[in-house]
């Protein structure tokens, strides 16, 4: 038995496998929990992050506008289902113009660490994609930080303590465009401005060992940690003659040294199977951004954005995750 290493959260939702459910990770059965149209001007509200907050929970939604404007907007819920997202993308106080000037800002990821939530997300600079920086204390006002990275840089999902006195982040170097490629490093900072010692974490496989992750992968959900490492919920792509395919797997980091990959899944743990992960603005894809755990049970709830359209629920456990992987 593997045991998650934090705090219990009873009141998370759930629901148990059923007979139908033959992957590691099942979907909640009133899939999706937010409708495209769930904000006054939103075209679609997707890869999107959640976390246990006050007596219920906050997130930060990534909504695309009915102009196709890409921005981050906070939400808030009693039982991490029903959401009430602003109708108004969020507004971050910045010491420098420079840095606080609004580009487009896409896939949140959101990280408590210490005393705050951490925000991360693909923050457009001069037009180049690279991961933006801020935080929170209460999800109504928001503080932003210098970008960690030197364009172009996507996927970035911080780490929920330091580890031997330092921050540290998983990032996807990319580029400008659609990326027909992509590993994933880890960096570590002193002070979450200065971001250095950047290394090699894993990458695609490639050939027809695990055809489904060949083309990308990039971290999805704040590492978990247990017992055994690192428990890492990610994204992986293949490209097809219809496009890219966007499918779900895990890794067991080192929880010392995180660039040492310990195990990693072969098979997908989440596909798009569904209508609506089929079909969307951007067909065929699931794309993890954040997971509640409850290291009392084991369960986790992965929030996932659905076909870049809608938002999606699924669940796990610590156990299934760990029986889904093999060893590196
Ligand atoms: C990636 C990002 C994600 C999106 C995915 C699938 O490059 O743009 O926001 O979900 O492509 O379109």
């Amino acid at each position: 038995m593997s045991k998650i290493v934090g705090k219990a959260l009873p009141d998370m939702p759930w629901q148990d496998k059923d007979e139908n459910d033959k992957l590691p990770v099942w979907r909640y059965k009133a899939n999706p929990i937010i409708d495209r149209f769930a904000t006054r001007n939103s075209n679609s509200i997707f890869n999107s992050a959640v976390v246990p907050f006050e007596d219920g929970y906050a997130g930060i939604f990534r909504c695309d506008s009915r102009s196709i404007s890409m921005d981050i907007f906070a939400g808030f819920s009693k039982d991490g289902i029903h959401w009430d997202i602003s109708d108004d993308p969020i507004v971050f106080h910045c010491d420098d113009e420079e840095i606080g000037k609004r580009d487009y800002r896409y896939d949140p990821r959101v990280c408590f660490i210490e005393d705050r939530y951490y925000i991360t997300w693909c923050n457009g600079y001069h037009g180049y994609p690279t991961i933006g920086v801020g935080y929170t204390f209460d999800f109504k006002t928001f503080y932003q930080l210098e970008n960690a990275f030197l364009p172009f840089n996507r996927n970035g999902v911080l780490f929920p303590r330091k580890i031997n006195g330092n921050y540290y982040m998983l990032s996807r170097p990319s580029d400008n465009g659609h990326t027909p490629f992509g590993d994933i490093f880890v960096s570590e900072s002193p002070d979450m401005k200065h971001w250095g010692v950047h290394r090699y974490v894993m990458g695609t496989i490639k050939g027809d060992e695990s055809a489904w992750q060949s083309t990308k992968i990039g971290a999805g959900c704040i590492p978990i940690e247990t017992e055994e490492g690192w428990l890492v919920i990610y994204h992986g792509v293949i490209n097809t003659c219809n496009g890219f395919v966007y499918r779900m797997g895990c890794a067991l980091l080192d929880l010392e040294q995180p660039w040492k990959v310990l195990k990693r899944t072969k098979n997908y743990i989440l596909a798009p199977h569904e209508i609506y992960e089929c079909m969307g603005d951007v067909p065929n894809v699931v794309f993890p951004c954040a997971a509640l755990t409850d290291a009392e049970t084991g369960r986790i709830a992965i929030y996932y954005g659905c076909a870049d359209t809608v938002t999606g629920l699924a669940f796990t456990t610590v156990n299934e995750l760990m029986e889904s992987m093999e060893s590196m």
